[in-house]
């Protein structure tokens, strides 16, 4: 269900059209833009009587599937809000319309998403100790096996094909062939290490596919989980778009391929990058804790990280071939830099 509501010019007048679609009348007092993020775009609002929620104006190039995502994302709330609220982590609460839907749209065609914001919490984004790995890892773990329980049936799928690696493997090679930017000519030696590394992990990759058969997260890089600001503590899961049927062991990948280095994901100093073995195995030690693995999927633990990585790689790369279509960059060249971090990344991991 979408509410529309008559919108203003300036991003604080849209911010307030949105704030409206939820019935909040209050006046913006303060509004930011979050950074982080590659698809949607993402402000923290403040409202004259003190509360602050979270909003985002979704990508539906990316997401064509709004309402299965809304459908995927009142149950999770359900879970979470009306459920169980034992665990020691949660979800932001999302904002309603007056139609009781999730996704608010506005007269310019833009489609937002809002939730309430959680008070004195931050994304932390690196981990810089074991104990940083042990407290993400544990939350992940805890939000996987409390989809365990989710009632009514599988998610919906959100984005068709997300973590198939073979079909990763098929676009870059469509982005090369088609060379749209004319950059394929000048990444030679990056194309023939994303295939040398693809070729490795495939067999790896389709086994860790063949175990995907519980609602995960999918997209469980370590900024996406709030912490509490004072105490470090877990407070809540966020980033919930791509939370639908696959394996646990993509998220364990994708905390691996977020938490390994220090180094940002768009490094451009690649000799600096290396993988921190203590933290990795507090990653896995943190989700064991509170997710347990099939006996199949133990030995594709070690796996799960590369993988990851040269997906993303890939990924990045033909985004780059095809003209920063997809992850937004905020300058040129940004999608090939982070597409050689993480290559790198998975050569490093690829050590052990
Ligand atoms: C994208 O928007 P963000 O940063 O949460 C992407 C993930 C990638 C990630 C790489 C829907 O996530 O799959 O792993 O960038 N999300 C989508 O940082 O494609
Ligand atoms: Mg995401």
């Amino acid at each position: 269900m979408v509410a529309t509501t008559n919108i203003g010019s300036t991003p604080s007048e849209r911010l307030g059209a949105v704030l409206r679609a939820y019935q909040i009348e209050s006046d913006i007092t303060a509004a930011a833009p979050l950074s982080g993020g590659h698809i949607h775009r993402t402000w923290s609002v403040t409202t004259a009587d003190g509360r602050g929620y979270v909003v985002q104006e979704l990508n539906a190039q990316v997401f064509r599937d709004l309402s299965a995502c809304e459908e995927n994302l009142r149950r999770i709330d359900d879970l979470f809000h009306l459920g169980d609220q034992r665990r020691d982590i949660t979800i932001p609460r999302h904002l309603r319309t007056e139609t009781a839907g999730l996704h608010a749209s506005l007269p310019d065609g833009s489609v937002w998403r809002g939730t309430c914001r959680v008070e004195r919490s931050s994304a932390p984004q690196a981990v810089r100790t074991t104990d940083d790995a042990s407290v993400v890892a544990r939350a992940f773990g805890t939000f996987a096996t409390a989809l365990r329980s989710l009632p009514g049936g599988p998610l919906r799928g959100t984005i068709p094909r997300f973590h198939d690696f073979e079909w990763r493997i098929d676009q870059l090679r469509e982005a090369r062939l088609a060379d749209r930017t004319g950059r394929a000519s000048g990444i030679s030696r990056d194309l023939s290490d994303a295939a040398a590394l693809a070729d490795e992990l495939l067999e790896p990759a389709e086994a860790i596919a063949a175990n995907a058969t519980h609602a995960v997260h999918n997209d469980a890089k370590v900024t996406n989980l709030l912490c509490d600001r004072a105490t470090g503590a877990a407070r809540a899961v966020v980033d919930l778009d791509t939370t639908m049927p696959g394996s646990a062991l993509v998220d364990l990948g994708e905390l691996i391929r977020s938490g390994a280095s220090d180094r940002a994901e768009d490094a451009d100093d690649l000799e600096a990058i290396e993988v921190r073995w203590p933290v990795i195995e507090a990653l896995i030690d943190g989700f064991r804790d509170r997710y347990e693995f099939s006996t199949a999927e133990m030995p594709l633990i070690r796996y799960a990280g590369p993988v990851l990585a040269v997906e993303n790689g890939m990924r990045f790369l033909a985004d780059h071939l095809n003209g920063d279509a997809y992850f937004r960059i905020d300058r040129p060249g940004q999608n090939l830099d982070r597409a050689r971090t993480q290559f790198r990344l998975a050569v490093e991991l690829l050590r052990s």
